[in-house]
């Protein structure tokens, strides 16, 4: 079997991919697709991604035979249930082999759509960077501070549902086992960004400590290396009208 990812490491789903082809020791190869160029709208791409988003995977057997597909989570499940290592799969999602826990995830990754996902500001936070200074202040009233305070909510879920578990042992995770699961990686995925750009959660301090664990897998790090660097780019150049220090108290 051969896989080629067609991604982007500014795109937080495609990094979820990446990093989850990783830890699973699958071997790829990346194609970077140009989406804030448009180049998720060609031709081309909507041959392999009807849905013309990142990440998409084509995978192909020793026959020849191919499987493109988008959407982030149908991408990892499909890995989870089809690598050689099973055991280190289950940990990232059973699938069959344990309903119940596979429901748990399933119930986060819905929850995270409409939660967090739905609020992303990462890429109005870009936009802002590149954008007139005369406008900064406008794009940080109208556009971020509704999606700062209806993020919250999300936060303050996460936040209760850590506190609930009263884990002490290693970082907390969605399920309390020590060990991630997709669901941890999605969401986790989402706001390391909003963290690279400079926000604090100081106000959710147990949705910081999972972050902190789930960002300190070393895959994790390596492949959100340019996230991270643009993010330190931002803080330095637009920081002062993001709001930063204080939007997530
Ligand atoms: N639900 C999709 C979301 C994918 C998505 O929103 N990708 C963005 C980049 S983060 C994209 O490709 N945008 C380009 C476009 O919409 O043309 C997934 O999880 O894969």
């Amino acid at each position: 079997m051969s896989i080629t990812l067609y991604a982007h490491r500014l795109s937080q789903p495609s990094r979820a991919v990446e990093i989850l082809l990783r830890e699973l020791s699958i071997d790829y190869d990346f194609h970077e697709v140009d989406f804030a160029g448009g180049e998720t709208r060609t031709e081309w791409f909507a041959d392999i991604n009807a849905f013309q988003t990142v990440p998409a995977l084509v995978a192909t057997d020793a026959e020849g035979e191919k499987l493109a597909l988008g959407e982030s989570q149908a991408i990892m499940m499909y890995l989870c249930r089809t690598v050689a290592d099973r055991e280190t799969a289950q940990r990232w999602y059973p699938g069959d082999q344990d309903v119940t826990r596979a429901a748990q995830i399933d119930q986060w990754l819905a929850w995270y759509q409409n939660n967090l996902r739905r609020f992303d500001m990462f890429h109005h936070i870009m936009n802002l960077q590149l954008t007139l200074p005369m406008l900064k202040r406008e794009i940080q009233a109208t556009l971020l501070k509704p999606l700062q305070e209806n993020l919250k909510p999300g936060l303050a879920t996460l936040e209760a549902h850590f506190e609930r578990q009263q884990n002490g042992a290693h970082p907390p995770t969605l399920l309390g086992d020590e060990h991630p699961t997709l669901a941890d990686l999605a969401m986790g995925c989402e706001l390391y960004q909003i963290k690279a750009a400079g926000y604090r959660f100081d106000g959710y301090p147990q949705v910081s400590a999972w972050l902190g664990g789930v960002a300190e897998r070393v895959h994790f790090k390596a492949v959100s290396e340019e996230v991270a660097t643009l993010g330190q780019e931002i803080q330095e150049q637009s920081g002062d009208y993001l709001a930063l220090e204080d939007a997530f108290r």
